[in-house]
C-alpha cells in the first residue's frame, strides 16, 4: 500500500485523506480571504480554522498564498514567502498534521522544507524556472496539477481532442521528469487539475474518469471544492456549492482517489468514512 513519505510524518494512502485547504490571500475567491483583517492575516483565526480541520479529521492542511482564480492579481515570490512562511511556522509549532505547500516557487519550495513542510502542492507541475530541482533537493512528496494555459488566460476558450488522454499523457510526463530529476515515483502525486482551462464537460469528463488516472498506479488528488463547475451544473453561489462537492468527492473516491482537497473537512470526512467503509466490506 502507499505510504508517503512527508518529512517526519507519514502518510498511509490505503485509504483516502482529506486536505483542508487555507488560503492565505486576501483575494481568495471561494473564502474571500477571510483568514484576513484589514489586509492582515490573524494568526489566531488561521491556527483555529486549521486546529478545526485537523479536529475534523484533515491529515493535511494546503497553505496557498497565490490566488489562481481567473484574473486574480499576481504576486511576487517575496509576497507570497511572507504570506505562507509565517502561517507555516504557526502551524508546524502548534499542530501534529502533513503540512502541504501551495507554491509554484522553487524558492518557497526550498524555505518551506526547512521550516517543516510535509508536502510540496504545484498547479504548474514544477514548471517554473528551477522548481523540479528545488523539489527534488527536498525529498517532500510533489503533487502534480495539469493547467490549460495560464491562471490569467484559462477558462477563455479550453480546446482538448481528448481531455482525459491529453491530462493523462502530460501528467505521466511530468512525473517522468520527475523521477529523472531524483524525486521517488511513491513521492508523486498526479492531480487533473479541475476548472484550470477546462469547460464543464471536461471537468465531468475527468471526474468520471478517475479510475484512469489511478490505473497509472500513481496516487491521485482530486480538487474540487466549491469550484465553479457547479455554479454552472446547479446554478449555486459559491456559498452554496457543498452538496455538488461532496457529490463529485464520492464519486472520486469511489474510484480510489488518495487525496480530496477541500474546504470543508467535517462533511468530507464523513462521506469519505461512509465510502470506505462500504469498500471495506467483505462478504
Ligand atoms: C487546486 C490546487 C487543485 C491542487 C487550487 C481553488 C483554486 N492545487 N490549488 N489541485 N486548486 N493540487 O482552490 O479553488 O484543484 S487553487
Amino acid at each position: 500500500m502507499a505510504i508517503l513519505k512527508c518529512a517526519s510524518r507519514t502518510l498511509d494512502l490505503s485509504t483516502t485523506q482529506v486536505m483542508g485547504i487555507l488560503n492565505v490571500t486576501p483575494d481568495s475567491f471561494s473564502d474571500g480571504g477571510s483568514l484576513y483583517d484589514q489586509q492582515q492575516l490573524s494568526v489566531d483565526v488561521l491556527l483555529q480554522k486549521a486546529t478545526e480541520m485537523v479536529d475534523q479529521g484533515a491529515t493535511i492542511l494546503d497553505i496557498g498564498g497565490e490566488s489562481t482564480r481567473p484574473n486574480a492579481k499576481s504576486v511576487t515570490v517575496q509576497q507570497e514567502m511572507d504570506r505562507v512562511l509565517p502561517a507555516l511556522e504557526l502551524l508546524v509549532a502548534n499542530l501534529d498534521v502533513v503540512i502541504s505547500i501551495d507554491t509554484s516557487s522553487a524558492a518557497l519550495m526550498t524555505e518551506a522544507a526547512k521550516l517543516g513542510a510535509g508536502m510540496l502542492n504545484d498547479v504548474r507541475a514544477l514548471e517554473r524556472e528551477g522548481a523540479m530541482s528545488a523539489a527534488a533537493a527536498t525529498g517532500l512528496p510533489v503533487c502534480l496539477m495539469h493547467m490549460q494555459g495560464t491562471p490569467q488566460t484559462m477558462q477563455q476558450a479550453p480546446e482538448y481532442q481528448s481531455v482525459t488522454a491529453e491530462v493523462m499523457h502530460y501528467l505521466r510526463n511530468r512525473a517522468k521528469l520527475c523521477e529523472q530529476a531524483g524525486i521517488g515515483a511513491e513521492q508523486i502525486i498526479l492531480d487533473p487539475g479541475f476548472g484550470f482551462g477546462k469547460t464543464l464537460e471536461q471537468n465531468l469528463q475527468l471526474l468520471q474518469y478517475t479510475s484512469a488516472f489511478v490505473a497509472s498506479g500513481y496516487p491521485v488528488l482530486i480538487g474540487t471544492s466549491r469550484k465553479s463547475m457547479f455554479g454552472q451544473l446547479l446554478a449555486r453561489d459559491v456559498a452554496d456549492r457543498l452538496a455538488g462537492g461532496l457529490a463529485s468527492v464520492a464519486y472520486a473516491v469511489m474510484q480510489g482517489a488518495a487525496i480530496v482537497r477541500v474546504h470543508d473537512v467535517k462533511e468530507t470526512v464523513d462521506v469519505v468514512t461512509v465510502i470506505e467503509a462500504v469498500k471495506g466490506q467483505g462478504e
